[in-house]
């Protein structure tokens, strides 16, 4: 673990790197700092060899509360430069990491903490976590991306009821709507998602690589362009050692070993 002053905690477990908001008596709300710490963190995740997954989660009872409205008034940024200088490069670095990245939600996640929680690859809720599209609320436009990936998980309509009325989604209804992939005890939070992601960095690092990029490149593309793509990336999958190893361990009837001492 760094520094407990920091505002972003990071540690590291076989092979999965966790990244903790840390300014948790504001629920984690994203300062200049934050984002800035957050950004680097990421993208020095992506090229550490001992890193396979990353995970982002929040200390005390808050995932992330969006931006901190306190740090707003006297800026000299424009909201335009404002984003274009923390919040974009943060989403453009978690989606073009070449590693998975689970966003744990341990609590709320509103306004840019609800982008950042739906960004994720993978996203995990604890049974407390609640998803706000608080921007309305601020009369502010959603933003760090929700606008492109919400309507894409629950279809426009939805979409634009969560945002203009900012309700509160939990846990049972994120999983309905498809805005996690699975819930855990609030107890057992911490161990099921260091646990799943334990999973997930025990998988071809390599293949899951190539399959981020061809599933984000998907989401903007046509059906050819998709089908030109896997066939130039199943190319670097099929030449890559991962792909001897997981056919020769199907054959030998064992399990594959992906981990190597890279
Ligand atoms: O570039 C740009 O600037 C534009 C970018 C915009 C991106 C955005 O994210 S805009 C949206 C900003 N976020 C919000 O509007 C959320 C504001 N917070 C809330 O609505 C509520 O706090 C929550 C619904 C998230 C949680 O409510 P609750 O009742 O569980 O907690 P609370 O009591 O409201 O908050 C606990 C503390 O955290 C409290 O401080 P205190 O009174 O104990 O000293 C509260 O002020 C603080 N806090 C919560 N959210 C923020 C915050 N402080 C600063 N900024 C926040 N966003």
């Amino acid at each position: 673990m760094t520094s407990s002053e920091a505002v972003i905690l990071s540690s590291t477990r076989a092979g999965v790197r966790t990244l903790t908001l840390n300014r948790p008596e504001r629920l984690n709300a994203a300062n200049d700092a934050l984002l800035l710490a957050l950004t680097e963190e990421v993208l020095a995740a992506g090229t550490d060899p001992g890193v396979r997954v990353v995970v982002i989660t929040g200390a005390g009872r808050g995932f992330c509360a969006g931006q901190d409205l306190g740090d707003v008034s006297g800026r000299d940024m424009t909201f335009t430069e404002h984003l274009q200088a923390t919040y974009n490069p943060l989403i453009r670095a978690i989606r073009g990491l070449d590693k998975p990245v689970v966003t744990a939600v341990n609590g709320v996640a509103a306004g840019a903490g609800a982008s950042l929680a739906l960004c994720g690859d993978i996203r995990l809720w604890s049974a407390s976590a609640m998803l706000i599209e608080v921007f309305s609320n601020i009369a502010l436009v959603p933003d760090s991306g929700s606008t492109w990936l919400l309507p894409r998980l629950v279809g426009y309509h939805r979409a634009f009821e969560l945002m203009a009325l900012a309700e509160r989604v939990g846990a049972q209804d994120g999983l309905r709507l498809g805005l996690c992939e699975h819930v855990y005890p609030d107890e057992t939070f911490a161990a099921d998602v260091q646990a799943y992601a334990e999973r997930l960095a025990a998988r071809p690092a390599h293949a899951l690589a190539l399959t981020k990029r061809a599933l984000n490149a998907a989401l903007t593309g046509t059906l050819d362009e998709a089908l030109d793509r896997e066939a130039e990336l199943q190319q670097l999958a099929g030449d890559h050692w991962e792909h001897l190893e997981g056919v020769t361990a199907f054959k030998e009837k064992r399990a594959a070993e992906f981990v190597r001492g890279e």
